[in-house]
């Protein structure tokens, strides 16, 4: 029988995500609806913590018919403003979105792209907690990059238009500005590359990935 993993959010693309990569595992995902006001963001510093505030508050909501429940807290954490917005990613994105970011970011210009990556330094940071029927799995990634001079593209969702990743090596793993890897969006955003390219780098990807390893195979 296929596996199924309710998800709890709001966000369409964060579904779409996991929906894409937890259909290579044979796992379905599907969406928990709980009525509004049910689930209260926890005024949390970390992404963990908010996590595991929300997996408890939506585990009584979780269908007769069982399954696992799923949730996934993500944030950009941009270096030059101490790692804000972070657990705020989300109000920041629908109070200044990512004209706002860039606004904020306006002065850390530079002539040589090396030097302008290392000041608009920033990273995606994700974790996924999981009740599997017994407790509660986290998985966690991050993935690093810098923020954008300009938005660009016009896919994806949140911060994608203003995010390049760093390139990753061989083995998928991100390197530091400074190197050329095996896989490089160019400079390219998030919201400038397929669903595919953004898997290869994502912090989300890599926080399911953590979460697969540790579920059961069947
Ligand atoms: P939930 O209902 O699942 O909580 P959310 O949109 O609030 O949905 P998060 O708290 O995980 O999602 O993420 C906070 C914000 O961070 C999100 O609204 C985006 O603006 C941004 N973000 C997270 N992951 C992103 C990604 O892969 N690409 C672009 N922006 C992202």
């Amino acid at each position: 029988m296929e596996r199924i993993v309710w998800f709890l959010t709001g966000n369409a693309g964060k579904l779409e995500e996991a929906r894409h990569h937890f259909a290579s595992m044979g796992i379905e995902v599907r969406g928990l609806e709980v009525p509004d006001g049910t689930i209260v963001e926890p005024q949390a510093t970390s992404l963990h913590d908010v996590a595991t505030s929300k997996i408890q508050q939506a585990l009584p909501h979780l269908p007769q018919e069982g399954g696992m429940l799923m949730v996934e807290d993500a944030g950009l954490f941009v270096s030059a403003l101490n790692g804000f917005p972070g657990v705020y990613s989300s109000y920041a994105h629908e109070t200044i979105g990512c004209q706002g970011m860039v606004k904020l970011l306006s002065h850390l210009v530079s002539e040589d792209p090396l030097q302008a990556k290392k000041l608009r330094a920033c990273h995606f940071e994700a974790v996924a907690a999981l009740w599997d029927g017994e407790q509660i799995l986290y998985g966690h990634g991050v993935c690093p990059g810098s923020i954008a001079m300009e938005l660009q593209g016009d896919g994806g969702f949140g911060f994608d238009p203003v995010f390049i990743p760093s390139d990753l090596d061989e083995h998928g793993e991100p390197l530091s500005p400074e190197t050329l890897g095996a896989l490089s969006t160019h400079g390219q955003t998030f919201a400038s590359v397929s669903l595919e390219t953004k898997h290869a780098f994502s912090h989300r990807r890599r926080a399911l990935d953590d979460l697969l390893q540790q579920l059961p195979r069947s």
